[in-house]
């Protein structure tokens, strides 16, 4: 057997997708792609995926985008431009629509890589690990790069349990003893249960390790085959798993953890509930996900501001945040802020009251103002003594109130509503 060598992160790359749109995200989503989304107080969604291969010793990335890809390109630029190509680091955003002709929008997945075969032959690598950009975990691909060199797997594919319902959204598997997928089926509307756990289910991460060569081919194949969609769950995976080696890598093997017993934590923020409970979580007194760790941090773009202020006013009286996150740049003026999660720039004034609110940059919030268990988009300004969270149905008429009984808050929003008052 060939010895492996000490590390395989620098012979790989990290192809990022970044182009879905993440529609069940809805207005959040209107203006810029789900990647693109902010969370945690500085930080966006793609900066996870990106962190961890950076944190994974991997320094050459490319990021395929589409949908809406202004306010994540600037990002990407900003914040992540310290690759040097002397010494052989990369990073190349990759839009849809320039390459093998200009009229050619991705059509899946694989196309995306498919289309940019000639940049990843350019990187000179030997192993590519696809990941998409809109989970939030933290994990060490190298672990997982080693394993599939080891195993001599086609594909190794990441993969996680779920509940059997939750399972419908995305690719199932069945594996042997040996960690090999027998079977994987895309999105099935009854998935099957792990065998001996009728509750639960094996499922993919979209997070995918081959060796380029071997990739390379099989895109070259599917590009070729008229019946396929060209896509990764649909199309990629299932046909290695019929005609060669595919092998599951558990995520709790890769996962990098705060503490030695905290759980393997993977999110997909990609319900409004989802988005907005995974920010709440974080003021919790012991939360799952650990921003502070500095062994694995999450690298951001993040503007220059000063320090946020707590103005407690001798009018108002107040002027706090309690178990809350409140980031660089805010003023709380004589506002109450309670189990909060606030990012860059928010601006709130006096007798005010947010609760349970995830309150996105450059918000500013008017006096008297009183909402609970909301998302407030960024830029959006909140009119004085606007009350949301304590009548559902009012609030519904005018903002988008989730199955949990989150209110989305945009400005268009409020806009309709003044306009209609
Ligand atoms: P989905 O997440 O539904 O399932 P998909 O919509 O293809 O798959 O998105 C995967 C990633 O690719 C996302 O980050 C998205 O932004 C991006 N993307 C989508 N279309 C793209 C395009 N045309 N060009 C560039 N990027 C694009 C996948 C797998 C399942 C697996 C789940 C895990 O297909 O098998 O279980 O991910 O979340
Ligand atoms: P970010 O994701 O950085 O918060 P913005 O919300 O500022 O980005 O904007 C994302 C993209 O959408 C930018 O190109 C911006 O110019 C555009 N945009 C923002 N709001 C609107 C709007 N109401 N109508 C059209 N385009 C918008």
């Amino acid at each position: 057997m060939t010895p492996v060598p000490q590390r395989l992160s620098n012979r790989s790359m990290a192809f990022i997708l970044a182009g879905g749109r993440g529609s069940r995200l809805h207005e959040l989503t209107d203006n810029r792609a789900k990647p693109a989304v902010y969370f945690g107080g500085k930080t966006r969604i793609i900066d996870f995926a990106l962190s961890n291969a950076l944190n994974s010793g991997i320094r050459k990335m490319a990021i395929a985008t589409q949908y809406k890809a202004h306010s994540l390109i600037r990002h990407c630029q900003r914040g992540w431009n310290f690759f040097r190509a002397e010494r052989n680091e990369y990073l190349d955003i990759l839009p849809a629509s320039q390459r093998v002709d200009e009229h050619h929008w991705y059509e899946g997945t694989a196309d995306a890589v498919y289309q940019n075969i000639d940049i990843v032959d350019s990187y000179d690598i030997d192993y590519v690990v696809i990941l998409a950009g809109d989970h939030i975990y933290k994990m060490d691909y190298e672990v997982m790069i080693r394993e599939h060199v080891e195993t001599g797997a086609d594909v190794t594919v990441g993969c996680l349990t779920v509940k059997r319902e939750e399972a419908t959204a995305f690719g199932v598997m069945a594996v042997d003893t040996s960690g090999r997928i027998t079977d994987f089926v895309e999105k099935p509307k009854d998935p099957p249960a792990i065998p001996g756990s009728p509750e639960q289910a094996l499922v993919s991460m979209g997070i995918y390790v081959f060796r380029w060569k071997f990739l390379r081919q099989l895109l070259m194949e599917d590009a070729a085959d008229t019946g396929s969609k060209h896509d990764f769950g649909g199309d990629i995976i299932p046909t290695v798993v019929k005609n060669g080696k595919a092998v599951a890598h558990r995520f709790e093997d890769s996962c990098v953890r705060h503490r030695a017993d905290a759980v393997a934590y993977w999110r997909d923020v990609g319900t409004v509930d989802a988005f907005w409970k995974a920010n709440i979580d974080l003021t919790g007194f012991d939360p799952e996900l650990d921003l502070w760790d500095r062994n694995w941090p999450i690298w951001t773009y993040s503007e220059t501001s000063p320090p946020a202020k707590f103005v407690h006013n001798e009018e108002s009286r107040r002027g706090l945040a309690l178990s809350s996150l409140v980031s660089g740049g805010c003023i709380i003026s004589g506002t109450e802020v309670r189990d909060s999660l606030l990012f860059t720039g928010v601006h709130s004034n006096s007798w005010s009251v947010l609760t349970e609110a995830v309150v996105l940059p450059y918000v500013s919030v008017g006096r008297n103002a009183r909402l609970t268990k909301v998302v407030i988009d960024r830029g959006v300004q909140i009119p004085e003594g606007l009350v949301v969270g304590e009548d559902p149905i009012d609030d519904a008429q005018w903002f988008r109130v989730t199955p949990d009984g989150v209110t989305l808050i945009t400005q268009s929003m409020l806009n309709r509503r003044a306009e209609q008052a």
